[in-house]
């Protein structure tokens, strides 16, 4: 690994870069030195109603964990991400949107549309009786309301909730109940791909068992006849013609949380993870200027769904924060073909171009000539987050797409990170194909070892990855459940942030990202806790018990194999196969559809009844020349059988 390739930064990037090698290390240390001074500094990139006089006050002690940045200051993200912008840039175009289908027209939404729209929806949510503090759920196609939506909900004070458009109701359903949203903002379909996905439909599924006060609001996407319950639906696109375009923005705390957004965790159902307000706004804004090398009058383009944490912090807050142009992309890689990224990026100019692993993989898998088709003149970085990426996807991406001359910044981070955590700086740091490379400002990453919990300090290492101290973007607490995020979080290493995932340190001293190490497994970018997947198996009446691991999978990066258990007198078949696949797609949605089932008459257990999943994991992985110690199992003969049935050969 240390002797990897290592490319440095082009002499270009290096002066016209906000953040060269030299700054890197004088911010770095200033950073962490007197975090206090850094941030408060940092903190005038957002405006305040209200000044903060206090930065931080973080304790991660476990029974007393509390995390607050800017706590008395007040501003609203919604007014930061287009009112301030208004004088200097409103007819400029603050989101460029790209529909599915590319015969259809693109839209230039300028920052002074933006505020119209944001402002109508706004004003219809408060018709609708949403204050300061309430919850609603975005359940939205890759459309300009979206962002509306998620600013309006900003504006009012609202605490939004997305939902990707591609879960079923059963999941809808419980992040409608776990946050007890009071509206859910929907469309009639969402088109991708070609095809349209029935949304609404889904939400009334989903709502059929929600109290009967939520409210929806559905905005017409596709304008085709959908059910109506005219005693709970309200058409939004009919309301906001007639509806004012001005609305006073909320007086929020640094502190008033901003967005829920539900994640996989290891264990049980996926949790609320809270960002606040102005600590996040700083920290989206800051990454996402200096990561991507952001420049007034770029466009720039993250392909990521608004679903994810990816499309909150660097589709919408952080690029509008900084008045940016912004693409939202509504379709899908490979439709019409797997050109369509590219053309997209001649189409538009775009000059930064953000996607995952996953979607480099499968696009360098149709060839090269879908790229070299188009001009991608424009293009001057490139940047991946998600998973790790092979060395051959990193060589691909930065040859064929951005023919040699565009840096590739790896992001490392996640939905409780609120922002990059690693990343080389284009004009500051060599890349290696797969290195996360360096931490970002005020970051301070530790590896330890994962039994006795001690750090290690000499390179290379290889341990767990914690963070030793707060940031302002880090998540303040889990919805409704603060022992939740104490115990998932500061519990297992005690004094630091477990983010989950394992790393090594090379002999220079950069970041390697070897992923999760607990329960999670990561398909095509997308979480998922392998607990999640078992728990709707085994909710199948077939079905007497499952395990769920990740195996290593060509595009996907991990693939769901599934060791299945049926009831006593079921039959495995092929039939029964395709039904628990699309069980499994039913209750948690199409993302969840399991790789491989096995049909296993017993599953390796400890005398504890513990199953062993280092050695499903092996079995899945097709080396189970390594299965390691067997000897505490309480029938090893089980193995044999799994062994001989496996299903990834
Ligand atoms: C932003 C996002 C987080 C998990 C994370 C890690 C993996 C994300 C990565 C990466 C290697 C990268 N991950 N970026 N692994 N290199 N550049 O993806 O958030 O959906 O919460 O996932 O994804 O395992 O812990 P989220």
């Amino acid at each position: 690994m240390s002797d990897a390739r290592t490319y440095p930064p082009s002499e270009a990037m290096v002066k016209g870069a906000h953040v060269n090698a030299e700054q890197y290390a004088q911010m770095y240390e200033a950073s962490i030195g007197d975090p206090e001074a850094f941030w408060a500094e940092q903190g005038k990139r957002v405006d305040w109603i209200k000044p903060f006089t206090q930065v931080k006050d973080v304790d991660f002690t476990l029974g007393k964990v509390k995390i607050n940045w800017y706590a008395d200051g007040q501003l609203n993200v919604s007014a930061n991400c287009i009112d301030r912008h208004l004088d200097t840039r409103g007819e400029q175009t603050a989101i460029i949107w790209e529909p599915d289908n590319p015969e259809e027209d693109a839209q230039h939404v300028t920052y002074r549309e933006l505020h119209a729209q944001t402002c109508k929806m706004a004003n219809v949510l408060r018709d609708q009786g949403v204050g300061k503090g309430d919850r609603v759920i975005i359940y939205m196609p890759m459309i300009p309301e979206a962002a509306y939506a998620m600013l309006a909900c900003a504006r009012i004070g609202a605490i939004h909730s997305i939902v990707f458009a591609g879960f079923s109701p059963d999941a809808l359903a419980a992040r409608i109940k776990g946050s007890e949203a009071k509206v859910v903002i929907t469309a009639d379909e969402a088109p991708r791909g070609g095809r349209n996905t029935p949304l609404k439909t889904n939400a009334d599924k989903a709502l059929a068992s929600c109290d009967a006060a939520v409210k929806c609001l559905v905005v017409r996407r596709t304008g085709a006849d959908v059910p109506w319950d005219e005693a709970r639906d309200v058409d939004y696109t009919a309301l906001a013609k007639t509806t004012p375009d001005t609305c006073e923005p909320e007086v929020m705390g640094a502190e008033d949380p901003l967005f829920i957004l539900y994640t996989s965790g290891s264990t049980g159902q996926p949790k609320g993870v809270v960002h606040t307000t102005g600590g996040y706004l700083v920290y989206a804004a800051m990454t996402h200027e200096i990561t991507f090398d952001y420049h007034d009058g770029d466009i720039y383009w993250c392909t990521a769904d608004v679903g994810w944490v990816t499309g909150h912090s660097y589709i919408v807050y952080g690029p509008l924060a900084n008045g940016a142009t912004t693409l939202m992309f509504e379709g899908v890689p490979t439709y019409p073909d797997a050109s369509r990224f590219w053309q997209v990026c001649e189409k538009h100019k775009v000059n930064q171009f953000y996607t995952a692993p996953t979607a480099i993989r499968a696009l360098m898998g149709q060839g090269n000539e879908f790229v070299t088709r188009c001009d991608l003149s424009s293009l001057k970085l490139l940047g991946t987050v998600g998973e790790p990426i092979n060395p051959e996807a990193w060589t691909w991406y930065h040859e064929v797409v951005g023919q040699g001359r565009c840096p590739i910044v790896d992001t490392w981070w996640q939905t409780e990170t609120g922002g990059h955590l690693m990343t080389p700086l284009p004009g500051a740091h060599d890349m290696k194909p797969g290195a996360a490379m360096k931490p970002f400002f005020g970051i301070r990453p530790v590896v330890l070892e994962p039994t006795s919990a001690e750090i290690i300090e000499d390179n290379p290492a290889e341990g767990v990855l914690c963070i030793a101290d707060s940031w302002p973007g880090q998540m303040r607490t889990v919805w409704g459940d603060h022992e939740r995020f104490e115990k998932t979080y500061f519990s297992d290493y005690p004094g630091y942030y477990f983010t989950g995932d394992g790393c090594k340190r090379d002999a220079d001293g950069d970041y390697w990202i070897t992923g999760r190490v607990d329960d999670v497994i990561n398909v095509s970018g997308h979480r998922m806790g392998t607990a999640e997947v078992e728990s709707a198996l085994v909710a199948h009446k077939k079905v007497a018990e499952a395990a769920v691991v990740g195996y290593p999978h060509k595009v996907k990066g991990q693939g769901i194999y599934c060791y299945v258990t049926l009831m006593g007198g079921e039959e495995p078949s092929e039939d029964l196969r395709k039904e628990l696949e699309a069980w499994v797609r039913n209750e948690i949605g199409p993302i969840a559809k399991p790789d491989l089932i096995q049909w296993a008459p017993g599953l390796p257990k400890t005398r504890s009844g513990k199953i062993m999943r280092r050695i499903l994991r092996k079995i899945a992985e097709n080396d189970y020349g390594a299965l390691g110690d067997t000897s505490t199992l309480a029938d090893p003969s089980v193995v044999d059988d799994l062994i001989e049935n496996r299903m990834n050969r």
